[in-house]
């Protein structure tokens, strides 16, 4: 069974976030540490926004920069890892002339700035939300993956989805999945404002609605469904099996850092969803050599769990792979 980990005392800046609660009013006796206030409104809602002054160390300016540089090197073909248009999902090939809309691997050993994703990934701040959220200690905590959305470069959106369970499932396929732990957290670090991700609240605790079951798959205007806006340096965690999508504007600068962290405790129920995107292959050679210490051991420990989970799993398939 997974450990609650500790209420910790709470950071002197925190203000619980409600005005990304569905009707914009907390509930009615939020708990009264953050991380606890966090899990409570991502178990009700299926997502949380958290403000950018929780996480101090996460350094804008530089992340853009490494950000920018690689996302030219994305699109002009000089990075391999890309998602590109107009696939949902992995797997993506290499070849950027249809345009992209995602950039994968950021710690990748051969990207120059790895250190720079890898220090927010790290973060010991952000690791403790990870922990609280999945329930778990940061001692079970495992590496996953660190990519990032961006701006596409035609228009271009995704359909409604849960990231786990195929549109096919029956209502009792749902529910049963959902019934179980997701064993990992997901989250949007937006470096520019974002409002991107498109979310029917409450959603991950009920299987689809007639309504939703019966609706073009790219429908504008889901009953209840909410845009998640983030400002510059806000963290949007979400369950990764809400009713979401992507919509996406062209015109308009996206640099999101896309990240998952799972736990020892669930890595057979993980395997898939993370394995499928190849992070497996490389992460072996990561040294983290150039990280202060504490972050070098929690990171080591990290990738270890991964590469661990990929040697237990073995073949994990795709998602969904011609799509
Ligand atoms: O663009 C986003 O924020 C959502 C991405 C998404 O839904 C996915 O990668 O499955």
């Amino acid at each position: 069974m997974a450990t609650i980990v500790e209420p910790p005392t709470l950071p002197p800046s925190y203000t619980p976030n409600t005005s990304n609660t569905p009707n914009g009013t907390s509930s009615p006796s939020p708990p009264s540490n953050p991380y606890a206030a966090a899990r409570a409104a991502l178990d009700r809602d299926g997502f949380v926004v958290l403000p950018a002054s929780l996480f101090p160390t996460f350094d804008l300016p530089t992340l853009r920069s490494a950000a920018t540089t690689l996302t030219t090197s994305a699109r002009t073909g000089s990075w391999p890892y890309i998602r590109t248009l107009p696939k949902q999902f992995p797997p993506w090939p290499s070849d950027p002339s249809s345009g992209i809309w995602g950039v994968q691997h950021l710690m990748h050993p051969s990207n120059p700035s790895h250190a720079t994703f890898a220090r927010s990934y790290f973060d010991a701040e952000l690791l403790r939300y990870v922990a609280a959220l999945i329930g778990c200690t940061e001692e079970d905590l495992t590496m996953e993956l660190y990519n990032m959305l961006v701006r596409p470069d035609a228009a271009f959106s995704l359909r409604w989805h849960r990231d786990d369970i195929p549109p096919e499932a029956t209502d009792e396929e749902e529910l049963a999945r959902l019934a179980k732990p997701g064993w990992h957290a997901q989250w949007n670090l937006a470096l520019y404002d974002d409002a991107s991700l498109v979310v029917v609240p409450g959603s991950h605790k009920r299987a689809r609605t007639a309504t939703e079951r019966a609706a073009d798959p790219y429908e504008a205007n889901m009953p209840g469904q909410m845009v998640v806006e983030l400002k510059a340096g806000e963290v949007a965690f979400y369950n990764n099996n809400i009713l979401h999508r992507g919509v996406y504007d062209p015109e308009r600068e996206r640099m999101t850092l896309h990240g998952s962290i799972g736990t020892t405790l669930g890595s057979a129920e993980r395997a898939r969803n993370v394995l499928q995107h190849g992070v497996g292959e490389w992460a072996k050679e990561y040294d983290f050599e150039d990280f202060d210490e504490g972050m070098r051991e929690r990171a080591k420990k990290m990738r270890e769990a991964l590469v661990e989970m990929g040697r237990k799993s073995g073949d994990i398939g795709y998602y969904s792979k011609d799509e």
